[in-house]
């Protein structure tokens, strides 16, 4: 992977398009461009006493803390015997997957860093058990438990998914997880719910990027009731045949396959029941480059580039974007 921390964001195309571009405070620049001082200035000027540095912070690397670390141990083997869950034959089992350290060291996770090579390093500090989880709103059954515990409530399947970027990367994984309609017919909906929220954990403590105050942190998704009820949504826990890693969004994620991939939200605290269209993380911050639907369409370019083709991650190979990624025929009567 080339060091995106060298180059202005307008320079390389894949770099030109990612969504944070949108974002041209000076701090943003600064940090691009790799001044580490930025954020401790901005700090400073808030009046912040605890002065750390907005981007990658040395000690955040180190596995500090025990506790955090023996805690997500003890979870990460009792969540490891469900692993490898039965392959859904159903979900193109034949696909040459992506490989999968490539997959798990080119991510999109800004809670920790806008960088995607840089993701993963960051994550140490990151507590993913216990992980309280609320299913809430427009609810006959509300429930508020903890991931692993809903997790064990579960059946869970593999299916190998297409995954598409909006910044027009793609990749083919197995996911492992449970349909997210299994999910919400235990809760009920009532009938005024309309749509679903989604919304990740926002500890700053835990996730550097979250200290950068110019995103509407926490990170939230929706989606419209009958998407989210559709088979091809899943929750996914695990990726690889094995619980997911921090970087890729545990303990629990969302997955809609025929959506640009910043639908698929990660590390999930709450899902709520709603009637009204949520506002989204991206949808607030550029409302016409993200909009609330987002379905993959190789037809309609972003504002700032083109959609018609797609990278994949390990090979580098350039493939055709298909309509609705691929899963047109299965999403067809939704829309
Ligand atoms: N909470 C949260 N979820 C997120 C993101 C994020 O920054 N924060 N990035 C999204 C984007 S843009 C993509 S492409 C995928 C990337 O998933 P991966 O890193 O597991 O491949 O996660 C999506 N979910
Ligand atoms: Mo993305």
């Amino acid at each position: 992977m080339f060091n995106i921390q060298k180059r202005p964001s307008w320079y390389i195309p894949e770099r030109s398009i990612t969504p944070e571009a949108v974002v041209a405070n000076r701090r943003y620049f600064l940090k691009k461009l790799g001044f580490a001082g930025a954020g401790l200035l901005t700090a400073v000027a808030a009046g912040c006493s605890k002065q750390q540095s907005a981007t990658a912070s040395p000690e955040l690397n180190t596995g500090a803390g025990a506790a955090p670390a023996e805690t997500n141990k003890i979870a990460a083997s009792s969540a490891r015997a469900a692993y490898p869950a039965p392959r859904n034959p159903d979900f193109n089992p034949a696909w040459p997957l992506t490989d999968e350290e490539t997959a798990a060291n080119y991510n999109n996770f800004y809670e920790f860093t806008t960088s995607k090579t840089g993701v993963r390093r960051l994550t140490d500090r990151f507590v993913i058990a216990p992980w309280p989880l609320e299913i809430t709103g427009l609810v006959e059954n509300p429930m508020s438990l903890d991931a692993q515990e809903l997790i064990d409530q579960m059946t869970l399947e593999e299916r190998i998914y297409r995954f598409r970027c909006v910044e027009a990367w793609a990749m083919v994984v197995p996911w492992t997880g449970f349909q997210l309609s299994k999910l919400l017919d235990k809760v009920k909906p009532k009938p005024e719910a309309r749509f679903v929220r989604f919304v990740t954990f926002n500890r700053p403590d835990q996730a550097p990027g979250l200290r950068d105050s110019s995103y509407p942190w926490p990170y939230t998704e929706g989606l419209r009731l009958d998407e989210a009820m559709h088979p091809l949504t899943l929750v996914a826990t695990g990726i690889y045949g094995k619980p997911l890693p921090k970087q890729h969004g545990a303990p629990i994620r969302l997955v809609v396959p025929w959506k640009y991939g910043y639908k698929s939200i990660k590390s999930i605290v709450k899902i709520e029941l709603v009637a009204q269209q949520p506002k989204t993380l991206w949808e607030t911050m550029a409302p016409h480059e993200y909009p609330f639907e987002s379905n993959v369409d190789p037809a309609v370019p972003h504002p700032r580039w083109s959609q018609a083709t797609e990278r994949m991650i390990d090979t580098g190979v350039r493939v055709r974007t298909l309509k609705h990624n691929g899963y047109a025929d299965l999403v067809a009567k939704l829309y």
